[in-house]
């Protein structure tokens, strides 16, 4: 496992963003874990978090002109991998989005730099069925921006329904020409979890999980 994996698997544990038990997702699965990226609720822990999403792009070799995070929990994600990358030297335009128009003032959801004809990465959580995902691109694509990719903390890897045979990542990312980076997957904290004595007791829920929704 690369670097910035393990260290980004450490320190949600650490907050307590990846947490075991019984969760039900937005898609109505029961999942033996969560990934709650509002636990990174605080200067050190984000910025930390950023410097992990910077190094996976690095990686990646992406390229983009704008960073969009979508409303909510994408838009302090895509303020603190700005400002990371600031910190690095470059200085990247930033748009989000607020879910309720506003009639007055600036009006508009959008918020921040402009995306049209700019080559767009969408910084987000996680992804489960790529339903937040899509509905990021729908925003882009009726601005003009010009989707270049998406980062996300965590991919849970799973298929978008009984009838897909891809992840919903793969998915999105065939339908719609996009590399996917992720600073870590399932697969990732399965094998963070195999070397890990606090762990290890959670990895059967969470092979058993896979085997019923993940990708085979
Ligand atoms: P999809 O829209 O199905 O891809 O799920 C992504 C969203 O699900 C996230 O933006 C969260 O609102 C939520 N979620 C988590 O935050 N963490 C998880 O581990 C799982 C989910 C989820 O409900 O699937």
């Amino acid at each position: 496992m690369t670097d910035h994996r393990a260290r980004f698997l450490a320190l949600a544990l650490r907050v307590q963003a990846l947490r075991f038990g019984e969760f039900t997702l937005k898609s109505g699965r029961v999942s033996p874990y969560f990934f709650n990226a509002g636990r990174f609720d605080g200067g050190a822990a984000l910025a930390e978090l950023a410097a992990c999403y910077a190094d996976a792009l690095d990686e990646a070799g992406l390229e983009f002109d704008v960073l969009f995070g979508p409303a909510y929990k994408g838009i302090p994600l895509a303020t603190a991998l700005a400002c990371e990358f600031a910190r690095r030297g470059r200085d990247v335009p930033l748009a989000f989005n607020r879910k309720e128009a506003k009639a007055h003032g600036e009006g508009g959801t959008l918020i921040g730099a402009s995306m049209t004809g700019r080559r767009v990465l969408i910084v987000d959580d996680v992804i489960t069925a790529g339903t937040a995902i899509r509905e990021a691109l729908g925003i882009i694509g009726e601005v003009g921006g010009l989707p270049a990719g998406i980062v996300i903390a965590l991919d849970r890897q799973e298929r978008a329904s009984e009838e897909h045979a891809q992840s919903a990542a793969q998915a999105v990312s065939d339908e719609h020409g996009l590399p996917v980076v992720a600073v870590a997957t399932l697969a990732d904290l399965l094998a963070f979890a195999g070397e890990s004595a606090d762990l290890v007791g959670h990895r059967d829920a969470l092979l058993a999980y896979r085997a019923r929704y993940g990708t085979t």
